[in-house]
Parts: structure tokens; C-alpha cells; sequence
């Protein structure tokens, strides 16, 4: 006989609901949405310069405008509120507040984040500050090389602190900087990020070292300078190893891989030195650097932050050196609207429970996901999104077994709030669960901002 299915609650999935005060937020970063480039005393950052180069940028836009954000943030302070959520990450762009990079500060600069806490607190929308989104100033860049040298470091914590002063009475989360890994590889190795660099394999992870050597140092200014019980932590997206068949065996060595993998930022954050494997694969090519540096990088956090998109690797435990296999994607594996976005929702179950089994991190913040879709509107001018829908669903299905069994995930923040400027992908590529026409600055809910308010009202997956 087949068994009968309860038809008694329509859609709820029994096991689909997150913890109390579960953190639902959007995020954001300056120069994808502010525009204003050149208002209010603002300095050139490097992404600047870098979108305004010929062929760095695939519909040859720039972000001077983006979504003139800078003018229209009480209104999309208002779409937050629609959507009910309880948070909102957004970052501040230092040539804003100093730009120099270091020196004079910008009081204009610093008055619109002022606006904008003000705004969001008046709104019931708890402030999530991240520092550095990748728009180092142009000044720094030319006068010191900028992540190539020590001196950008100090310099960003100097600026760290000064922020941390002014904003930590109203903002009580602060993420350092915003993916170490991609800024590092896309920006310096490959050159298809600002700075557009192509270097050398050493000063690659010299220049790493630097980035993690800048987290640390603005850990230690930020608690200088803020006001007591002002929370820090980074926000990375780690190299995910998801067990290829859930064994223990491949658990483990999805473990391993984990903690090798990420050995350049995330393991030397939270264990304060590199791993013996990752010096030995840099050989003569290793950063330079002192006990004291890995003193300062494994500077005690409060949280981490998560950015979790796709599986990195599929891992299978094996008999050499290292104790795991890492199977290549097939040709035939799927993927969203960008080309790099595989679809492998068990990377947000895996993401955070790796934190907290092989580091014991006690509190995380999944500080984005989301995805590209094409987003043309339908004849009755709606969006349906049916795909960014799928995506979300699945990952957030993830996510909620991760809390379930007790991975300590606080909150989590959708990336985006709405479209915006995808970096060298331009305007080409759409996040946001508001669709943004770029000429009229008309921002439309998708079917997806529906989802996500069904979901934070359940406080489950809708
Ligand atoms: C993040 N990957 O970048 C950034 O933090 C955002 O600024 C960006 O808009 C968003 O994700 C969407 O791209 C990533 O290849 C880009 O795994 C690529 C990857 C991860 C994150």
C-alpha cells in the first residue's frame, strides 16, 4: 500500500526551520553599488583606474555611477525593510575616508556611512561593516605598490581603527577584509581584478602574507580603537572540500584538504602559523616574514565569516602523501548564469561545519551567497527567477542541516540586495533580488525577493 502523505501542512518541510534570532541579512560592497566616485572628496581607488583601461571590463563599464547608491540609500533602505530582513552588510570605501589611503581623513567621506548606520538602525536593520571590498586607494597603489608592500597593512589598519572609532557605538560587526584569496589571485595573478597585476609566483604569496598580516593588524586596531564588545572577524570565501560520498573516510580527508588548501589565510588566521605542507609546495618561492607577523595574523576574532558559492573540490580519501584525491570537475558539470558558479549546494552544509570541526570557530556568519541569472522580464513585466530560486532553496536546505546539528551559524547574508557592478563582468551579470535598470535607476523586486521575505517571516526555508 503506498504510504500516505500529510497533506495537513501545505509546504512546510518538518525539519526546514533555523535557529531564534538567526541573522537574515543582504549584502553589498561600495564600489559595486555607490557611484559618486568623485563626490564629496572621495579619492580614486584602484578598481576605478582599473575599469576605466580598455578591455578590462567585459561591456566596457565602469563603476563612477553603479547604482548611484551614494544618493539613493534611503530607498534602499526601504527595500531591506520589505524584505523584513534583520541585517545588512555593506562596506565603506576607504578612499572615502582617506583619499590618500593614509594621512588627511575625508569628514564628508565618513558623514555618509554615518547617514547610512543612522538610516538602517532608525529602520531596524542591524549595521554589518566590512572594510575592505577591494577598492584600495589609487594613491596607495602608486606610492607603495600597494598589497606588495607591508606599509599598505599598516596603513589599512590605521584606517581601520579610525572607522572603528567613529562607527562602533551604532555598528557592532566588523569583517576586516573580503576575500583574501580572490582579491590575491584575480587581482595579482591572473590580472583580470584591480590592480591588473600578473606577478611573480613569490610575489604572489608575498602578497598574501601582506593581505593576512592587514587582517591582523586591523583586528588589533579595531579593538584599540572601538568601543568595547565591537565584534571582528574576516570574511573569506574558503576553498570548499565537500566529501565526494559521505564516508567517514572522505570526510576526513575533505578535512585535510580543507585546512591544506586554505593553509595561506584561513589555517594561519586561526592557528596562528603555516602548515608544514603549504611551506613546502612554496619551497623557494614562501613569503618573508617573523614569528611576530603569525603573532599578529592569528590575533584572537570573535567570528568568521563565510562567503560560500560552490564546492571548490569533491574529495575522496587516498592512500598518498597528502590522504585525499580531489576528482576534476567533469565538462558536463553545471553551473548558473556565471561560468565559475558550479552548482553544488553541499558546500554551505560543508563550508561552515569544517569551521567548526577542524578550528572549533564558535560562531559564523554565512556573509554571502547567491547567484547570477539572466532575469529578462517576462511579457507582464515581472521577473521570474525561478532559477536564482532553485539555487537559493537548495542552499539554504544546506545550511539548515548545518544548524540543525549544532555548526554554530549566527546569520547569513544574500548576496545581493540588487544588481549591481559584477566587477570585470560589468553590468552583465545580475545578483540582486532586485532587478536595477541602470538607465532609470528603477529598482523592481524579482520573484526570488519574495522568496527570501516568505523565508525570513517563517525563519525557514519557503
Ligand atoms: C564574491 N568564485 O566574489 C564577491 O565578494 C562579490 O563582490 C561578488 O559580486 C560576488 O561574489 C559574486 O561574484 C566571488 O569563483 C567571485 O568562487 C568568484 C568566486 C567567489 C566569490
Amino acid at each position: 500500500m503506498p504510504e500516505r502523505l500529510s497533506t495537513s501542512s501545505a509546504g512546510a518541510r518538518p525539519t526546514s526551520g533555523f535557529p531564534r534570532r538567526f541573522v537574515w541579512g543582504t549584502a553589498t560592497s561600495a564600489t559595486q553599488i555607490e557611484g559618486a566616485a568623485a563626490e564629496d572628496g572621495r579619492g580614486p581607488s584602484i578598481w576605478d583606474r582599473f575599469a576605466h583601461r580598455q578591455g578590462t571590463i567585459a561591456d566596457q563599464s565602469n563603476a563612477d555611477i553603479a547604482c548611484d547608491h551614494y544618493h539613493l540609500y534611503r530607498q534602499d533602505v526601504q527595500l531591506m525593510k520589505t524584505l523584513g530582513a534583520k541585517a545588512y552588510r555593506f562596506s565603506i570605501a576607504w578612499p572615502r575616508i582617506f583619499p590618500e589611503g593614509s594621512g588627511q581623513p575625508n569628514p564628508k567621506g565618513l558623514d555618509f556611512y554615518h547617514r547610512l548606520v543612522d538610516e538602517l538602525i532608525a529602520n531596524g536593520i542591524e549595521p554589518f561593516v566590512t572594510l575592505y571590498h577591494w577598492d584600495l586607494p589609487e594613491g596607495l597603489q602608486d606610492r607603495l605598490g600597494g598589497w606588495m608592500s607591508r606599509d599598505t597593512a599598516m596603513a589599512f589598519a590605521g584606517y581601520a581603527g579610525y572607522v572603528a572609532e567613529r562607527l562602533s557605538d551604532r555598528a557592532r560587526h566588523f569583517f576586516t577584509i573580503n576575500e583574501c584569496s580572490r582579491l590575491v589571485h584575480l587581482g595579482h595573478r591572473l590580472g583580470i581584478d584591480a590592480p591588473g597585476l600578473k606577478l611573480t609566483e613569490a610575489e604572489v604569496n608575498q602578497v598574501r602574507h601582506n593581505v593576512a598580516l592587514g587582517h591582523g593588524l586591523s583586528v588589533q586596531s579595531i579593538r584599540a580603537h572601538g568601543k568595547a564588545g565591537t565584534a571582528v572577524g574576516p570574511a573569506e570565501n574558503i576553498d570548499v572540500c565537500v566529501p565526494a560520498i559521505e564516508t567517514e573516510a572522505n570526510v576526513r580527508a575533505a578535512e585535510v584538504a580543507t585546512r591544506d588548501l586554505n593553509a595561506g589565510y584561513m589555517t594561519v588566521i586561526l592557528e596562528g602559523k603555516y602548515t608544514d605542507a603549504y611551506l613546502a609546495r612554496l619551497g623557494s618561492n614562501a613569503p618573508k616574514y617573523t614569528d611576530e607577523d603569525l603573532r599578529i595574523i592569528s590575533s584572537p576574532i570573535d567570528f568568521v565569516g563565510l562567503n560560500v558559492y560552490k564546492p571548490d573540490h569533491y574529495v575522496l580519501a587516498a592512500d598518498n602523501e597528502c590522504g585525499f584525491v580531489r576528482a576534476p570537475f567533469p565538462a558536463s558539470f553545471p553551473h548558473m548564469d556565471s561560468s565559475w558558479l558550479n552548482i553544488g549546494p553541499e558546500a554551505m552544509y560543508w563550508a561552515p561545519r569544517h569551521a567548526a570541526r577542524l578550528w572549533g570557530v564558535k560562531s559564523i556568519y554565512i556573509t554571502e551567497n547567491g547567484t547570477s541569472a539572466v532575469d529578462e522580464p517576462a511579457p507582464d513585466g515581472h521577473v521570474y527567477d525561478v532559477d536564482r530560486i532553485m539555487y537559493l532553496r537548495n542552499c539554504l536546505m544546506q545550511l539548515q542541516r548545518a544548524t540543525s546539528e549544532g555548526v554554530p551559524v549566527r546569520g547569513y547574508f544574500l548576496w545581493s540586495l540588487m544588481d549591481n557592478f559584477e566587477w570585470s563582468d560589468g553590468f552583465s551579470k545580475r545578483f540582486g533580488l532586485y532587478r536595477v535598470d541602470f538607465d532609470t535607476q528603477r529598482r523592481t523586486p524579482k520573484l526570488s525577493a519574495s522568496f527570501y521575505r516568505e523565508t525570513i517571516k517563517r525563519n525557514a526555508v519557503a
